[in-house]
């Protein structure tokens, strides 16, 4: 078991006793696979970072180039079932209801077992609320209630910070899908990765921000963040300056937090978004992740912005558009982005809650 030396987070990770039934089709891969030994289940909520992540320092330990800065959202969320069965012969996956191939999955449950001292096959079970693998951080929601569950299902008692650490091995963003509210995730300079974790700036109702989606396209990204991060670190020419800078963005979005000033927080917001963009613009070959209707629903918030509505824009490795806006905005943004031309869904959610285990 990994012991830090130091000042560990504490933040407690809440046993919330919410009533989560498995879905029709979950129910059916349980009751096939019939075991309840070293079970639990975790909820875990998307997030978006508002100042962006791209690039690795370290493929091995997926140790980020950059920090960031990100909000949990309350209304995307992934649950997932760990049972570790002494029966079982190979892990098993079922995600959103259909077995998926488990390579990913049982890469990141070694890490699991290694650290519990178990060698049992498990069965993951996981549902996402929301489109999977289409740049709405599945794989951020996706891997922390995995860290959750699994650690859990293994016998494991892990603070905040040791999740955060376990997470961003499966995935960079999962890291800060740990923690609710707003949400920096830390760099880190150790070459263990020791340091580079995520911890709570505010708690969700400190400060509620709403943030409308707008899904424009329900497909799977054809380049993975993973690969175009690789890419860009190696083939694009603005990537030391996208480095480099990036801790004065994170400082400044620090301070315009710390003063509730959300003009500041979204002029910072869009910019580290445009700022990512061009990055993987400029990446040889070029990372064009947005369609028509995602540029029409950049122009709209800005529109919406010139008549006077407190909102600003991000996008991830995928077309669709997040509006960040000023509490009791959200009705009105959504309103707006439903008309525009190729968004086929609008969502609205409140900033959620950090990682928690169902019962
Ligand atoms: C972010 N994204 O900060 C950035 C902005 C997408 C664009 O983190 O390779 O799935 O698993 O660490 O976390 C998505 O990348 O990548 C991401 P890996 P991840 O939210």
């Amino acid at each position: 078991m990994l012991h830090l030396a130091h000042g560990l987070t504490d933040v407690p990770i809440a046993h919330n006793r919410v009533s989560c039934r498995a879905s029709k089709p979950t129910q059916r891969f349980l009751a096939m696979m019939g075991s309840n030994s070293g079970r639990a289940r975790a909820r875990a909520h998307s997030n978006i970072a508002l100042v962006k992540y791209w690039g690795k320092r370290d493929a091995v330990l997926n140790l980020p180039a950059v920090g960031s800065i990100s909000v949990t959202l309350d209304g995307l969320y992934t649950d997932t079932e760990v049972i570790f069965d002494a029966k079982a012969t190979i892990d098993r996956v079922a995600l959103n209801g259909a077995q998926t191939d488990p390579t990913r999955f049982s890469r990141f449950l070694d890490l699991v077992r290694r650290r519990a001292g178990i060698d049992k096959r498990a069965i993951v079970v996981s549902d996402n609320n929301f489109p999977t693998g289409a740049g709405l951080a599945s794989s951020a929601s996706g891997f922390a209630a995995l860290a959750l569950a699994a650690s859990a299902a293994a016998g494991l008692t892990m603070n905040s910070r040791e999740l955060s650490i376990l997470a961003r091995q499966g995935s960079g963003s999962a890291a800060r899908s740990i923690l609710g509210g707003l949400v920096e995730m830390h760099r880190g300079d150790a070459d263990n990765g020791l340091d580079a974790y995520a911890e709570p700036i505010l708690d969700a109702d400190t400060w509620p921000l709403e943030v409308v989606v707008a899904i424009t396209d329900t497909g799977v990204k054809s380049v993975d963040s993973t690969a175009g991060m690789q890419s860009s670190g190696t083939a694009s020419d603005f990537y030391p300056a996208w480095v480099e800078h990036a801790e004065r963005d994170l400082a400044g979005m620090r301070s315009a937090i710390a003063d509730r000033d959300f003009t500041a927080v979204g002029e910072l917001t869009e910019y580290s978004c445009l700022k990512m963009h061009g990055l993987m613009l400029s990446t040889r070959p070029g990372l064009i992740y947005w369609n028509a209707a995602t540029v029409a629903a950049m122009h709209a918030v800005r529109k919406l912005r010139a008549d006077g509505l407190p909102v600003y824009f991000t996008i991830d490795a995928g077309p669709q558009v997040k509006a960040l806006c000023a509490p009791g905005h959200a009705d009105a943004v959504a309103a707006a982005l439903a008309k525009v031309p190729g968004v086929l869904e609008t969502r609205i959610t409140a900033l959620g809650p950090a990682a928690f285990r169902v019962e």
